[in-house]
């Protein structure tokens, strides 16, 4: 029989995988290529590209290892021809393959590329997802709104996840209201389990410090698990030491601690070296067995089943176009210190520099520091969405773009959510401890030295008031906005629009 090609991407590295199962070790082959396609489409951090590089290497030899025959291809190999359709061509020219057999990219520039390609490429549902494209449309159709809460439920119920019944665990469905306690002062948790690079890992970071030494983003101390065994490990010590205090503590952060009581696999699930039932799994078991309370699980659960689906779900319903889209038609080019962290606001210099050493930012720093200024500085969402996609080592576009497009830029329209996740530089000083070491007085609201969040957040909602200003959600806001003297609001716009001149002329902020 005619030998078939199997491919397996970089983001694929999962013996489940929908392709591995179609396929036949007697008589299949399969492919995996590191490509500069793939590895420059954004300047990825160069964490995120040795990580992927080496956890694909280690995963060949698996393969291998389990009888598989594998054409695998290095970035440095003479005859690389850089894309993925390109190493598909090669390897069927030399095998005298004539089909190929994929799991569905996450994302639609390639899922195109496959489609276009000369050989035929049959692309099989990715079903290490818990909901699949059909089961998202049909929970979506003709619902005026789509709200992660009411999907999340639903996957509760079809898991069975903290369920007592049909009834969910203690009785809620819902503890976020405990889990916004600010930072604490201490912090009982060293952070995620490091790795030290093996002989493979230690190849790939001489290849990378050589091919990608312009990116953004510091190689050194490389110390994320490259394989499996290693990722496990990550999340048993994230269960047996921080699951317990996470929830308290999610939205916190500290100018002295990049991890708090986060889990930081994300990279290692979306790259598939772990699967969301594992995870959640290892949470909910940590809960039975008295290790861990609801609260914190039920928290961590709702991340991944909830809205790390639902995300997943959005990109995939919206369509290509979704990355485009830019409703309040914010038009700002990113600013130059989103690739230096040269900013005098601490809260920003803090998230980009560990964003820079660790390709690592929790959901709070992305969402309301580095995502919240830009929405208040009228960015132009698509270049936010390049910056997030290129600098985390978890970033792939079906994940990547509704957090950004959506959660966060409201670019959207409100599709991921109801109002926009604005606030002020109060918001930040109760949930860190930023403020006291920044240049700008967070208790100023107007002037030079006031914390620019303060006057750019009252200048968005103003700017925007045809939109939100009937938004129930946001009434309260305008009403405050409404009550302050002509002059004081004269003069917060006024602050504000100093500010983006400043910013536009490239002075430091
Ligand atoms: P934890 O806080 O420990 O949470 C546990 C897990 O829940 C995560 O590992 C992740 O798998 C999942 N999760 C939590 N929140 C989300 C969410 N909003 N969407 C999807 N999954 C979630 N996550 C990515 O995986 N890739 C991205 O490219 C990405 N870009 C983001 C961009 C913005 C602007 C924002 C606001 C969020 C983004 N997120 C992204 C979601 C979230 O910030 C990260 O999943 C999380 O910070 C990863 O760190 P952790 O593993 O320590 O997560
Ligand atoms: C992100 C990435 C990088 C940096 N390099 C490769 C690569 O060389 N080969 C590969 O197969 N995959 C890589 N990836 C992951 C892909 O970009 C990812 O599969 C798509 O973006 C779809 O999610």
């Amino acid at each position: 029989m005619v030998a078939r090609l199997i491919l397996i991407l970089g983001d694929q590295l999962s013996d489940d995988l929908s392709a591995l199962r179609e396929g036949d070790p007697a008589r299949d082959i399969i492919v995996m290529a590191e490509v500069m396609g793939e590895a420059s489409y954004v300047p990825h951090h160069p964490k995120k590209i040795a990580f992927l590089f080496a956890a694909m290497r280690k995963f060949a030899i698996r393969l291998e290892g389990q009888g598989w025959r594998v054409a695998y291809t290095r970035l440095d190999d003479p005859e690389n021809t850089h894309t993925i359709p390109g190493e598909l061509i090669r390897r069927a020219s030399e095998t005298g393959a004539t089909e190929v057999l994929a799991t569905e990219p996450g994302e639609f520039r390639l899922i195109a590329a496959l489609e276009e390609c000369p050989i035929p490429v049959h692309q099989f549902p990715d079903d290490r997802f818990l909901c699949s494209h059909a089961e998202f449309d049909q929970w979506a159709e003709g619902r005026k709104e789509l709200r992660m809460e009411w999907f999340y439920r639903e996957m509760r119920r079809k898991t069975g996840l903290l369920m007592e019944g049909d009834q969910p665990a203690g009785g809620k469905w819902n503890y976020d209201h405990d889990n916004r306690k600010p930072a604490p002062g201490e912090i009982g948790f060293d952070g995620p389990l490091r790795f030290e690079p093996d002989a493979v890992t230690e190849e790939v970071l001489a290849l990378v410090a050589d091919r990608f030494a312009e990116n953004f983003g510091t190689l050194a101390p490389f110390w994320f698990a490259t394989d499996r065994a290693g990722a496990r490990k990550a999340l048993d010590h994230f269960i047996a030491h921080a699951l317990p205090r996470f929830g308290d503590f999610q939205d916190a952060m500290l100018d002295g601690n990049r991890f708090l009581y986060h889990s930081v696999i994300s990279m290692y699930l979306n790259a598939g070296l772990l699967g969301w039932r594992e995870v959640c799994e290892a949470a909910e078991a940590a809960h039975r067995a008295n290790q861990a309370p609801l609260n914190a699980v039920e928290g961590f659960i709702r991340q991944i089943i909830g809205w790390r689906e639902f995300m997943r779900g959005i990109y995939f319903r919206q369509g290509p176009g979704y990355t485009r889209m830019n409703t309040l038609g914010h038009d700002r080019a990113l600013p130059g210190f989103y690739w230096s962290g040269e900013t005098s606001m601490r809260c920003m210099s803090r998230a980009i520099e560990q964003t820079r050493d660790e390709a690592y930012a929790h959901h709070i720093q992305r969402l309301m520091v580095t995502g919240n200024f830009a929405l208040l500085a009228g960015i132009d969402p698509y270049q936010v969405h390049e910056w997030y996609l290129a600098v985390y080592a978890d970033a792939y576009e079906w994940v990547e773009a509704p957090n950004v497009i959506g959660m966060s830029q409201f670019a959207d329209g409100g599709i991921v959510g109801s109002k926009p996740y604005v606030s002020g530089g109060n918001y930040i000083n109760k949930m860190s401890d930023h403020c006291k070491h920044c240049a700008y007085e967070i208790g100023e609201k107007t002037g030079e030295k006031a914390c620019p969040f303060n006057y750019l957040y009252w200048a968005f909602l103003h700017r925007h008031r045809d939109r939100f200003g009937r938004n129930p959600r946001m009434a309260q806001m305008y009403r405050t906005w409404m009550k302050m003297s002509d002059d004081k609001r004269q003069a917060t716009l006024d602050s504000a629009d100093a500010f983006l001149a400043r910013l536009e002329r490239g002075d430091r902020v």
